[in-house]
């Protein structure tokens, strides 16, 4: 059963519901951003011109670095005396992204986490041990407000402490986990080095998102700890963990809570929108933030989007799972590869454990891309090497120099937030 009756609305209404939304959020952040202000005239958009939701197309983009240069609170709608939360995501380089949340938008949050939680499957009886981190990061309160929300029991262990988390597993009972998937199978390695049994346990769900994974990686965590995994997303700059979900009943494309947010995919060249269920770069409006409204956020997250009916009984439009960002694209020796290209090839053979690194380095004049996978216990290091390197040949352009194989547990794994596996050295 949906959480709330909006879930299961006719796109009738619920287009009629953003029409009204996107126009008050778009009056919201022209009257009270400046940056939106000049955005909008100079794109000869005024709030009262909103009159459907596809009327978005007509609004400016919002980048990564548009937070960037706003920073620290340009583009905020209020004074900071109406500020109840702030959260702030840092990436790799340059300024953190810092957003904020009045009172209303920290209760929208909580139900949308609750609505996402209870769409996973969690009820009320559950006990939900939190292990995405606590603090700046959205992802520790971001779970923990839904959790209140619904009135399950939570555990806010956060990230890391993984000896802990087991013991909490075993001993507390918990029913659901929530954690980043590449922790998730650290503790699943974890557990077995203890010698306890997960699958053995209560555990009925992990709920997993902040960072891409591949179908493999997925299949291992069920296999591992004996569970569903369901995938969960979110970012800072929209809200945090909550935008969408799958649903546990069919786990086919993630719901995007349509009321609050409204999902483009669009060409990342162009910005043009693409056909329903091509492949583009995910854009979203928020249509009820007060403190910070975000106008067509170029996500960087590349997926798909359909409004097709699911089965489940909910109406609202389901995104793809999120593998790979437009920024993930590395250029080795003027040729283009993601990162998600060589994961799912090489994750996919036997003998291949979930876990790997490039390395990218510039020798002399010439790039070179160094895979490193790790082989599972029993299999023949001289095997995988050959199999790796021909399942990349005939599927990249370009084949890594170097391909080692190491043994199990030979790649260093990563107890707390979010796993990185490339490291481009130039
Ligand atoms: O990662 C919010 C979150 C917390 C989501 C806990 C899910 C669970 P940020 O730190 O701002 O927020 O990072 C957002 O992480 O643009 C994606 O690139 C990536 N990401 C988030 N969820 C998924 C997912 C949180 N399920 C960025 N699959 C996003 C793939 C994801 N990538």
């Amino acid at each position: 059963m949906p959480y709330d009756d909006i879930e299961t609305a006719p796109r009738g209404d619920l287009r009629d519901l953003q029409a009204e939304r996107l126009r008050d959020a778009v009056e919201n952040a022209y009257e009270n951003v400046p940056f939106y202000r000049e955005r909008l005239d100079e794109a000869g958009v005024a709030p009262a011109d909103v009159d459907s939701p596809d009327d978005v197309r007509e609004l400016p983009f919002t980048t990564k670095e548009d937070f960037r240069e706003e920073y620290p609170d340009g583009l905020f709608a209020v004074d900071h005396a109406d500020v109840e939360r702030i959260h702030a995501s840092s990436g790799t380089t340059g300024k953190p992204k810092v957003v904020a949340y009045t009172d209303d938008d920290v209760q929208v949050w909580r139900e949308v986490m609750a609505r996402s939680l209870t769409a996973a499957g969690v009820s009320a009886d559950d006990m939900v041990q939190n292990a995405y981190g606590y603090g700046l990061f959205t992802g520790g309160l971001g779970i923990q407000a839904g959790t209140e929300e619904l009135g399950a029991g939570v555990i806010p262990i956060g990230g890391g402490d993984t000896a802990r988390q087991i013991e909490f597993l075993r001993d507390l009972e918990s029913d659901v986990l929530t954690c980043t998937p590449s922790y998730a199978l650290y503790l699943a390695e974890t557990a077995r080095e203890m010698g306890v049994d997960v699958r053995e346990l209560p555990l009925e769900t992990v709920i997993i998102g902040a960072e891409p994974f591949t179908e493999p990686m997925r299949e291992e965590i069920e296999r591992e700890l004996g569970v569903t995994a369901v995938d969960i997303y979110g970012l800072s700059e929209i809200i945090g963990p909550g935008v969408s979900i799958e649903c546990a009943e069919v786990q086919d494309g993630l719901h995007v809570w349509e009321d609050r947010f409204l999902p483009e995919v669009v060409d990342p060249e162009t910005g043009d929108p693409v056909e329903e269920g091509e492949r583009g770069e995910l854009v979203l409006t928020t249509l009820s933030k007060d403190a910070l409204p975000v106008l067509r956020y170029r996500t960087g997250d590349i997926t798909t989007l359909t409004r097709d009916p699911c089965d489940c009984g909910r109406t609202h439009a389901r995104m793809g799972n999120v593998r790979g960002r437009t920024d993930d694209l590395l250029v080795v020796r003027g040729i283009n590869v993601y990162p998600s290209q060589i994961e799912s090839v090489v994750l996919d053979l036997e003998g291949v454990a979930p876990q790997y690194r490039i390395d990218i380095r510039r020798e002399g004049r010439l790039d070179t891309l160094e895979l490193t996978v790790e082989r599972r216990e029993g299999a023949d290091t001289d095997d995988v090497e050959r199999r790796v390197r021909e399942a990349l040949d005939s599927t990249l352009d370009v084949s890594p120099d170097d391909v080692t194989v190491v043994p199990p547990d030979g790649i260093e794994r990563q107890a707390t937030g979010k796993v990185q596996r490339v490291f481009d050295h130039r």
